[in-house]
């Protein structure tokens, strides 16, 4: 059975697979192939770049899988099939083939609290420049981002966050609207 886990995929370049839309199938299919079992996938969404102008449009879903393994191993998978779709790091918050972030598993919170409430009150500044050197879960952005939560909803609308003690549908629905109408289902 293993643990449950949610993923965040988004890409907004091409890679071998396709376009966006055909690499984030792809993805899936390669997360199956690495021992990772689907359970459920959202629709997929086009979404407008975040920050604005900083280069084309997104597609983004959310998945809900489980594994054996730990969140680590899990993480170091999606790293590595990100690593075969071509991705590259450059900017931080930069054009991607392909990201994976792993937003969930099951209830925890790693590091630790205090380590999730430094990096989720970073402000947006200090966010840009800033980059977690160890896994922080829930994806400290989460909440906030209408791009993972409208998907997330599609699969995960009850999950509760073990720290802000909100469901993803609640979180969903306090963000202001003109955010949550650019999400637009393909
Ligand atoms: N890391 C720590 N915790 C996690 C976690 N829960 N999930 C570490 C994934 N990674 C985690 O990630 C940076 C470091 O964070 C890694 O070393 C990892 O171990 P990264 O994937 O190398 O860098 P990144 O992708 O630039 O950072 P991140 O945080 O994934 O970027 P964001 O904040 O997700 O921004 N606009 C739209 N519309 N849709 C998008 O999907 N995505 C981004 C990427 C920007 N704008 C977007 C979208
Ligand atoms: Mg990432």
């Amino acid at each position: 059975m293993g643990k449950k886990f949610a993923i965040a995929l988004g890409s907004n370049l091409g890679s071998t697979a396709g376009g966006p839309a055909q690499t984030l199938a792809a993805a899936l299919h390669a997360l199956a192939t690495e021992g990772m079992a689907l359970r459920r996938v959202s629709r997929f969404f086009a979404t407008p770049c975040f920050p604005a102008g900083a280069g084309p449009d997104y597609v983004n879903a959310c998945a809900v899988l489980s594994a054996e393994e730990d969140a680590r191993a899990v993480l170091d998978c999606l790293h590595r099939i990100e690593a075969a779709f071509d991705r590259e790091r450059k900017a931080r918050w930069g054009s991607r083939t392909l990201d994976l972030d792993l937003l969930t598993f099951g209830e925890a919170v790693l590091p630790d609290r205090e380590t999730f409430a430094h990096w989720q009150a970073l402000p947006l500044e200090t966010q840009m420049q800033a980059t977690p050197d160890r896994l922080i879960v829930p994806h400290p952005r989460l909440h906030e981002r209408a791009f993972v939560l409208v998907p997330l909803a599609d699969v995960a609308a009850d999950w509760r966050h073990p720290v802000l003690g909100r469901t993803v549908r609640q979180m969903r629905d306090a963000l202001p609207d003109d955010l949550t109408r650019d999400v637009v289902a393909l």
